[in-house]
């Protein structure tokens, strides 16, 4: 029996609120499907053999009416008294509230009063000043529902995007259960998650097995699995318990695997311009496989003829750089396929010789201890990276400004010190390197004097507080720092909080360009919700000749190793070398590469 799909029984309870709080009910009557909604979706037991047993309520926060309610949608797939409220309603009305400053009692006045039924309808409504005339509206309101609008239509169309942070690992874990399945010989994740990509709308797997159906089965038994969407032949989807993220399985005979892996780590357009190029060579490249067209392949594209078998000759493509070697092309790796210039590169030759990996590093860049906001000490943070097997680790606790970050005051500063020299002699075959995560404050000086920042090996300035500044004024902020003689590197550069805040208003070139000039080095942040500095940035920055540092960003001792993969991956989507990364350098170099004065 397929588990039931918790998360569509979460949607309907948290809908049923909504519509209730649309119609005016009391809060203690919405409120409680909202409780109940949680304590769906934090139960860890089966929901579906909660309810046959009948033993819902016995769930604290789940009463009679809901608990039968629950029961009645898990057992028939309908919920009668939602269905009757939607028909009550326009299909689109919740939309409005996600609206920001726009409560239930404000969307029902405006349902009842104007009609409005979306956020379209609002839009329009706000545009010809209808909502302004309103009781309890206003002028003011109109203008901040129209800003509102906007807003909720950008999350909107981010909603359906996860970081590849969070969907990275749940993803490598449903992998690994894939190669465990019966028959399965080879097995890769594909898409943009293969890419690496910031954000990701789903997973995909593709795998080579004798008998996909076996494969299907066990894929379809795995624990997390809340939903099978759709289950064929050759491919099958499945929704999980977790971030609702869905997974899709390619199952293909072993001599289709890496045509087919090539074309389902896409990117769409990098496929395009590939499958232009073959073309002209007479080839055709596509998910079947890659085909020499026969003579009669013209003949064959009449509709319902499958051309890809009829008049054309299959050429055998073993790996993927079989494929790229027949349009005598170097080998593409996956984070590069965006045909961002890629292809032309590759034809000529001219693609960096090999992306810096993780193992290139030898220091370990950015990291805080509890004497600001990190959660482990800084001797647990030495003594994991060591186990890492790193050689220096950089200490760079936050600054005196951020005080809600347990930024260092001078003097805790410099008592940071001598724990650091003493961990020093202590510890065998690990460098702790002193530094600061300084912030740039509103004018671009640095938060500590001169002095200080001198006797530091490693300084970090980044943007914290003040994101609302405009373009210029965040642009010179930049600018000014860099004129600060012990700044080395820039940090978290455009401050992007993925999915939740934009890159703050900057001129790039203008900055990096003045980056080049001073010999500032740019950071390439792997916290996963920064991901900080975007790919096309990172060429900018390698193009001008500048050199990134790798950073981890680290708050504990887990966040050492897991943020890496995602900061070699930034740079990596840039087309970084080992000999573009500082970190990459011995520790006494590091230092040397770093100084300015
Ligand atoms: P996502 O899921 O939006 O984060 O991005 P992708 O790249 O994973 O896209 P997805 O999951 O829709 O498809 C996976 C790959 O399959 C995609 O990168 C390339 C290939 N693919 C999908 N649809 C098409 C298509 O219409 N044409 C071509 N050439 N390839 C496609
Ligand atoms: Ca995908
Ligand atoms: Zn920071």
């Amino acid at each position: 029996m397929t588990p039931v799909d918790k998360s569509a029984v979460v949607k309907a309870l948290r809908e049923m609120s909504s519509y209730l709080q649309l119609r005016g009910e009391n809060m203690f009557k919405t409120r409680a499907y909202d409780v109940a909604a949680d304590r769906i979706a934090g139960l860890s037991d089966d929901l579906g053999q909660l309810v046959a047993e009948g033993k819902l309520t016995s769930l604290p926060g789940i009463g009679e009416s809901i608990g039968q309610k629950i029961s009645e949608y898990v057992t028939t797939g309908h919920l009668s008294a939602l269905e009757d409220l939607k028909k009550e309603y326009p299909p689109r009305i919740l939309e409005l509230l996600e609206v920001q400053d726009l409560g239930p009692k404000k969307a029902k006045a405006l349902f009842e009063q104007l009609g409005v039924g979306s956020l379209d309808d609002l839009e329009k409504a706000c545009q010809k000043q209808q909502v302004r005339a309103l009781k309890g509206f206003g002028l003011k309101t109109e203008e901040k529902l129209l800003a509102g609008i906007a807003l909720a239509r950008r999350q909107q169309s981010a909603g359906s995007r996860k970081r590849l942070g969070d969907v990275l690992p749940i993803a490598t874990e449903l992998l690994a259960w894939v190669q465990a399945a019966p028959g399965v010989k080879r097995a890769s994740l594909g898409g943009s998650v293969r890419r690496m990509k910031e954000t990701v709308a789903d997973a995909d797997i593709i795998a080579s097995a004798p008998d996909a159906a076996k494969v299907f089965a066990h894929f379809e038994r795995h624990p997390k699995v809340a939903a099978v969407i759709a289950s064929g032949e050759s491919k099958s989807s499945i929704r999980l318990t977790e971030l609702d993220l869905q997974v899709d399985l390619r199952v293909l005979p072993d001599e289709d695997f890496a045509s087919a892996l090539h074309h389902f780590t896409g990117s769409k357009a990098h496929h395009i311009h590939l499958r232009s190029l073959a073309q002209e060579r007479g080839y055709t490249i596509s998910e079947w496989g890659v085909h020499r067209l026969g003579a009669a392949a013209g003949a064959k594209q009449e509709k319902g003829t499958a051309r890809h078998e009829a008049a054309e000759e299959k050429l055998p493509i073993k790996e993927e750089k079989d494929l790229y070697a027949l349009l005598d092309m170097e080998y593409v790796p996956p984070e590069l396929r965006e045909d961002w210039g890629e292809i032309e590169a590759a034809q000529k030759h001219q693609l960096p010789r090999r992306l810096v990996t993780a193992e290139d590093l030898a220091g370990n860049v950015h990291a805080h201890s509890t004497w600001s906001d990190g959660r482990d000490s800084l001797e647990a943070m030495a003594r994991a990276a060591k186990a890492l097997g790193l050689e220096y680790l950089t200490v760079t606790e936050h600054s005196q400004t951020s005080g809600y970050a347990g930024g260092l005051s001078v003097e805790r500063l410099k008592a940071q010190w001598e724990e650091i020299d003493r961990l020093n002699e202590t510890l065998k075959g690990i460098t702790l390197l002193k530094g600061v995560e300084s912030d740039l404050l509103e004018d671009g000086s640095l938060d500590y004097p001169d002095s200080v920042l001198a006797q530091l090996d490693v300084v970090i300035g980044s943007i914290h507080q003040r994101y609302s500044q405009d373009e210029d004024a965040m642009t010179r902020r930049v600018l000014n720092a860099f004129d600060n003689p012990h700044l080395h590197i820039w940090g978290h550069p455009t401050g992007r909080l993925l999915l939740k805040r934009e890159p703050a208003p900057l001129r790039m070139e203008e900055i990096l360009d003045k980056a080049a000039k001073k010999g500032i080095a740019i950071e390439v942040n792997g916290c996963p919700e920064r991901m900080d500095l975007a790919p096309e940035y990172v060429r900018q920055a390698l193009q001008r000749g500048l050199k990134l540092v790798i950073s981890t960003d680290a708050h504990s001792v887990g966040e050492l190793a897991t943020h890496l993969p995602f900061a070699v991956a930034a740079a990596r989507r840039g087309w970084a070398t080992k000999a573009d990364v500082l970190n990459a350098l011995p520790a006494r170099d590091f230092v040397k590469r770093l100084q300015r004065v």
